[in-house]
């Protein structure tokens, strides 16, 4: 028995499916979970001593690899002043206009504690705003596990083959309305069902919980039209998209300007941070300047700030980080492509940037059905190969391949030799 199994073993008594969150469970690939020591640049250490390539990259946080130096080093020296204060500080600020300054649509913004409290707590603040209660959201995006989103969510959600979770009362998801990614038609016929009533359309940009899938040349400039048109705010959920595409998200990778946006992952450096933000007069919205209650012990706690900030600060300075990324991407995920292509298999590449996913199906996949018809028990086959070869991927089908900066020639080529022998 290795470690991993005798905690898990031990994990499973005390912990609910033996994982604090479920996208960590291997249940999907009929395997147990790694327990990981330690992880440093592109690699990660398993409790058994197992070394692997890593693209879950702490499911997208990691943009410069595990353990950077700047934000260890920055954090180190932040706890020296105590942890957690619960009162306002100089970093909140420096970190509010260190945003606000660079990214154009975001005015001002309120930090939070994860992703889901961003995109519960931007819906509410469009709610407030609008005076209408109603959301549209898109089957197969997975906007963190707060009730009104839990709706034909992806993700973990999708892997574990909950529909829609129990324990969310039919009220909290009665004005979440459900459209069809990549398909502006869906979208104008919900408005059309309820004129005068939709607060709000909340999008990942490009979906990166159903596997990754991009929108269509046009979509998110038809969903800016489609809001404007029924006087309802844009959101765009970019909790992974965001500080990734590029510094200004796929808002800015897209060139369309949502009214509000939600971020997670990098912005907090590997940290629990989530921040919402957008337009003054909707942000304005926000208690104590308006009606629009939300709060948080730890929001803005100073030793996320530096993390966060201390990361910002480097992408910023150093923008050919994006440059480089999407080279690796090309590398990585063209060189996968080319691979899968030369297979003769039914398998089908969606990546853009750094994010990447290998669907085993024909394709194309545009939206949550296409991405449905994926071989996921293929996928399992395909996983456990990869992490026997010293690959860590995220263990479902529908998560997506992260590459950071610390992924160099030698790790992409190491990988692509793996997915090489899978398939040759
Ligand atoms: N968005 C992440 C996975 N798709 C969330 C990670 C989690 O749920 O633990």
């Amino acid at each position: 028995m290795t470690r991993s199994e005798r905690l898990f073993e031990r994990a499973v008594k005390r912990i609910p499916g033996g994982v604090n969150s479920p996208v960590r469970a291997y249940g999907a690939i009929g395997e147990t979970p790694r327990f990981i020591e330690k992880a440093d640049g592109c690699y990660i250490y398993d409790v058994d001593g197992n070394r692997y390539i890593d693209y879950i990259d702490s499911w997208g946080p990691m943009i410069l690899g595990h353990n950077f130096p700047a934000v260890r080093e920055s954090v180190q020296k932040a706890c020296e002043n105590g942890l957690s204060f619960g009162c306002a500080t100089e970093l909140e600020v420096e970190m509010a206009e260190f945003i606000c300054e660079r990214i154009p649509h975001v005015e001002m913004v309120r930090m939070v504690n994860s992703g889901t409290e961003a995109v519960m707590s931007a819906i509410r603040a469009a709610r407030g705003y609008t005076g209408r209660e109603k959301i549209v959201k898109f089957a197969g995006c997975y906007h963190g596990h707060t009730d009104a989103m839990l709706v034909s969510a992806g993700s973990g959600v999708m892997t574990s083959g909950v529909p829609d979770s129990a324990g969310v009362p039919e009220g909290c998801t009665r004005d979440t309305m459900t459209a069809v990614y990549n398909d502006l038609d869906s979208v104008k016929a919900l408005f059309e069902s309820a004129p005068g009533q939709v607060a709000a359309v909340i999008v990942e940009p490009v979906a990166a919980n159903m596997g990754v899938v991009l929108p269509k040349d046009g979509f998110l400039k038809g969903l800016r039209t489609l809001c404007d048109e029924n006087g309802a705010l844009l959101i765009f959920d970019e909790v992974i998209t965001g500080f990734r595409l590029a510094f200004g998200g796929a808002a800015q990778y897209f060139q369309v300007v949502p009214d509000m946006v939600t971020y997670g992952k990098i912005i907090g450096a590997g940290m629990p941070v989530g921040a919402y933000g957008g337009r003054r007069d909707i942000m304005e919205m926000v208690a104590p300047a308006g009606k629009v209650y939300q709060a948080g012990t730890l929001s803005g706690n100073p030793i996320a700030m530096t993390a966060g900030l201390t990361q910002l600060k480097y992408l910023w300075e150093n923008p050919q980080v994006y440059e480089e990324l999407e080279k690796k991407g090309e590398k990585l995920y063209g060189g996968m492509e080319k691979i899968a292509e030369d297979s003769g298999r039914a398998l089908t590449l969606n990546h853009i940037a750094s994010l990447g996913s290998l669907f085993f199906t024909e394709g194309p996949v545009v939206d949550y059905a296409s991405a449905k018809t994926s071989d996921t028990a293929a996928f399992a086959e395909y996983f456990k190969a990869m992490l026997r070869m010293g690959i860590h991927l995220a263990p479902s089908q529908f998560e997506a391949m992260f590459l950071s900066d610390a992924h160099g020639e030698e790790a992409i080529e190491e990988t692509l030799d793996c997915v090489r022998r899978y398939f040759g």
